[in-house]
């Protein structure tokens, strides 16, 4: 007998996107924005449905996905930041707030979020993470937020 799988394909296309990109530390972000775009691009989004918002840094990600969140124009939304320790605490509160930001705005709202936010040790991990020797959590967090918002049209009561 067949088990009953349920999981989202992966098809961008027909799809609309929110994509949230932080400035700071723009030498990763633009590299992850980068990612995400081919991501989405190369699984069939158009263009036209793709929306690019600009925040200053990772902390304010969650207040720009709620907006957007709120205005539920999107399928999906992606979330793009980097966040390199430095040597005094902040770096804990930038990173956890803007993690337990998006998964709250994620689980609050029942919309798929791709999370592309780094959160490294050093630069060169995070230049490592953003299209070099360990791939780019730009375009695998596109994957995830095409492939969850799938799965959450899927999971819909059918009226
Ligand atoms: N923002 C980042 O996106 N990455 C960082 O590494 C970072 N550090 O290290 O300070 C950072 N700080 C800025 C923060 O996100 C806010 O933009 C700022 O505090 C203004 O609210």
């Amino acid at each position: 007998m067949e088990l009953p799988i349920r999981e989202g394909k992966l098809s961008a296309t027909g799809l609309k996107f929110g994509i949230v990109v932080a400035r700071f530390n723009s030498f990763i972000t633009d590299r992850l924005l980068a990612g995400a775009l081919d991501a989405l691009r190369r699984s069939g989004a158009a263009d036209g449905d793709l929306e690019i918002v600009r925040v200053p840094g990772a902390w304010e990600l969650p207040v720009a996905a709620r907006a957007l969140a709120q205005g539920r124009r999107h399928d999906a939304l992606i979330c793009l930041g980097a966040v390199i320790r430095g040597d005094t605490p902040h770096f804990d509160y930038v990173a956890g707030e803007a993690a337990s930001g998006l998964a709250r705005i994620a689980t609050e709202f029942g919309v798929a979020l791709g999370f592309g936010l780094l959160t490294t040790n050093t630069v060169e991990q995070a230049i490592d993470r953003a299209g070099a020797k360990a791939g780019n959590k730009g375009f695998d967090a596109a994957m995830t937020a095409i492939e969850m918002a799938n799965l959450l049209r899927d999971l819909q009561p059918k009226s």
